[in-house]
């Protein structure tokens, strides 16, 4: 127990500048040293006037015209990752926070392949992640030429746009480029979100530079403020008129204050229960956060009492699965998906309409013009509700030591404002059973739900926002994503609780590993030590092992004036799992 001070353990603050980060200036100079490549020049610009301000430069050659542009730029903050898997995940977790594209630059060959999991999360999520790859001119590829790959349009799949910029400087070209680049910058300020792939083929010699004239402003990237059409309003009004039951489910979502109000509004006015899992940010009197514990309490008499005739489906993923089940089972007559993006996503197969705007302006709108439903359907989830909290306090009166001790210990330190990242798969499952807390903004990567980048996407939006950003993730998750603790100027307001149960027990949680006969081969029990990852990276590191020195630790963790740390806490993964299927099924 206690904190492992290190040599260097310096690391982690301000104090040590080997790998720089470049504060923008303003106003900026008039001029900067820029690669002699004029393509670049033109894509360095664009990026600028699209309102990129942030890149995670990944160190290579074949992009030395791409990292020394940028980092000469005024207008950009960069930041040097190695790793690229990480690289791109930091920079997801920085255009998150900051609600803005954020670029990643990076070599060619493999290392344009490992971008592709934060690409893959960034396009689930709809997060602008801007990737720049340096490739070789066409005619070297499939050559046998070194660090060379396939990569044109590689990402296709995970990207809504892949562009490959000339490699010869013509102006026909050159202003093709531009164009293509100003037509796709333009499109992503219309409809944000989603990531974009563009290739950029450098022929030798890399290194040549030219002073080169500022020239771009930047402009603000698309408000997300889309009205959804009067003419869908009229619609949707008379299939709310219709609708005696009416039910509002909010998957993951940003925080969002306005939309939080208008969604308060229709559950006190309106008479509409909402769902809203932890990391839909949305809270307030009568919105149901713990529904797993909540449905399967239902019988299937119950179950006609809870279906909704019009179901509302907002944000993105939800984590329960229960909810899935149930909507799926029972089938709303109605069900409208409001999205900003035009992408159909049915999960409960039974969308009648897909209503493309921000959901904002359509609950400001019913707020205004429909009429209240009657109580009882409001008031059947909102007893349901209070039923469950009072049965989940009393489970805590008798909880031993145990994973879900720690977030109950966890969440009863709390009373500062700080954003918290959860990692895949049991961190983002347990936030669930308790009630939000309105000091904390949550976050999880449930785009694709990947244990590869939880550490690093934590980390970037650490260094976006001083608020202390604390990620609760497993001990097979952070030891994978390990290489996040690999950046020199690791945010000071970042803290990493480990909950060290010797595997993935989340294997434990779900039906079939445990009868398969090849736990191990699920849960991975390991050897490996989180301490001496930590002391490898200079990072702060602190342990507990039951709910005493949990309890002392805290404090120490939750210090905003300590450097980054990490707290590995150390559980019973055979006892962490009986509690939770206890719990489950506690009513
Ligand atoms: C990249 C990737 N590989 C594999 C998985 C499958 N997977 C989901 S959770 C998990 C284990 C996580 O273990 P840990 O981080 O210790 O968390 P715990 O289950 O103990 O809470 C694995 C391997 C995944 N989601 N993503």
């Amino acid at each position: 127990m206690g904190r492992d001070t290190h040599q260097n353990s310096d690391v982690g603050t301000d104090s040590r500048t080997i790998i720089y980060i470049k504060k923008p200036t303003t106003p900026p100079a008039m001029e900067y040293t820029a690669s002699n490549k004029q393509i670049v020049q033109i894509l360095v610009e664009k990026c600028h006037s699209f309102g990129i301000k942030q890149v995670v430069l990944c160190p290579g050659s074949r992009n030395a015209p791409l990292i020394i542009s940028f980092a000469n730029h005024p207008g950009f903050t960069c930041y040097s990752i190695i790793d690229e898997r990480s690289a791109g995940y930091y920079a997801l977790g920085l255009a998150r926070q900051l609600h803005e594209p954020v670029a990643v630059v990076c070599t060619s060959g493999t290392a344009v392949l490992n971008l592709a999991p934060a690409l893959a999360e960034a396009y689930y999520q709809e997060i602008s992640l801007v990737a720049i790859t340096a490739d070789r001119p066409a005619e070297l590829i499939g050559q046998e030429d070194g660090q060379t790959i396939r990569q044109s349009r590689v990402f296709q799949k995970f990207v809504s746009h892949s562009i490959d910029l000339p490699v010869d400087e013509t102006e026909e070209l050159k202003a093709e480029a531009s164009n293509y680049l100003e037509r796709m910058f333009k499109w992503h300020m219309v409809f944000p979100g989603g990531p974009m792939h563009i290739n950029v083929p450098l022929r030798e010699p890399l290194y040549e530079t030219t002073t080169c004239a500022l020239v771009s402003i930047p402009k603000s990237v698309g408000d997300q403020q889309q009205k959804i059409e009067t003419k869908i309003h009229k619609q949707l009004i008379e299939e709310w008129s219709q609708s005696a039951k009416i039910l509002i489910v909010c998957g993951i979502y940003l925080p969002d204050e306005e939309l939080n109000q208008a969604v308060n509004q229709l559950v006190q006015q309106k008479n509409i229960p909402v769902i809203a899992s932890a990391n839909s940010n949305l809270s307030g009197k009568g919105i149901i956060h713990s529904v797993e514990k909540l449905l399967l309490s239902l019988t299937s008499d119950d179950e006609l009492l809870y279906r909704p005739d019009l179901l509302i489906t907002i944000g993105g993923p939800v984590v329960s699965k229960r909810i899935k089940e149930f909507l799926r089972k029972v089938k709303p007559a109605l069900h409208w998906d409001v999205d900003l993006s035009s992408r159909k996503v049915d999960t409960y197969n039974c969308l009648t309409k897909q209503v493309t705007g921000n959901p904002f302006f359509l609950f400001k709108y019913l707020n205004k013009k429909v009429e209240a439903k009657n109580e009882t359907y409001l008031q059947t989830w909102v007893k349901a509700n209070a039923k469950q909290q009072s049965l989940h306090d009393k489970f805590i009166m008798t909880v031993p030591w145990s994973d879900f001790m720690v977030y109950h210990t966890f969440f009863a330190k709390i009373a500062k404002p700080l954003n918290l990242h959860t990692g895949n798969s049991s961190p983002v499952r347990y936030i669930e059973f308790f009630r939000k807390n309105p000091f904390i903004n949550y976050y999880s990567n449930r785009g694709t739900s990947g244990i590869d980048g939880s550490s690093s996407t934590a980390a970037g939006a650490a260094l976006a926002d001083d608020k202390l950003t604390v990620l609760i993730t497993g001990d097979v998750a952070f030891i994978y994503d390990s290489n996040a603790l690999w950046f020199n100027q690791l945010p000071k307001n970042l803290r990493i609780l480990v909950i060290n149960n010797n595997g993935g027990n989340i294997f434990r949680l779900i039906p079939g590993p445990a009868n398969s006969g090849h736990l191990p081969l699920f849960e991975t029990p390991h050897h490996a030590s989180v301490k001496m990852i930590c002391k490898a990276f200079h990072v702060y590191y602190l342990k507990a092992s039951n709910e005493i020195e949990l309890n002392q630790m805290l404090p120490s963790f939750l210090d905003t004036n300590a450097g980054a740390t990490v707290l590995e806490v150390f559980t019973p993964a055979e006892v962490s799992a009986e509690v939770y299927k206890n719990y489950l099924q506690a009513h």
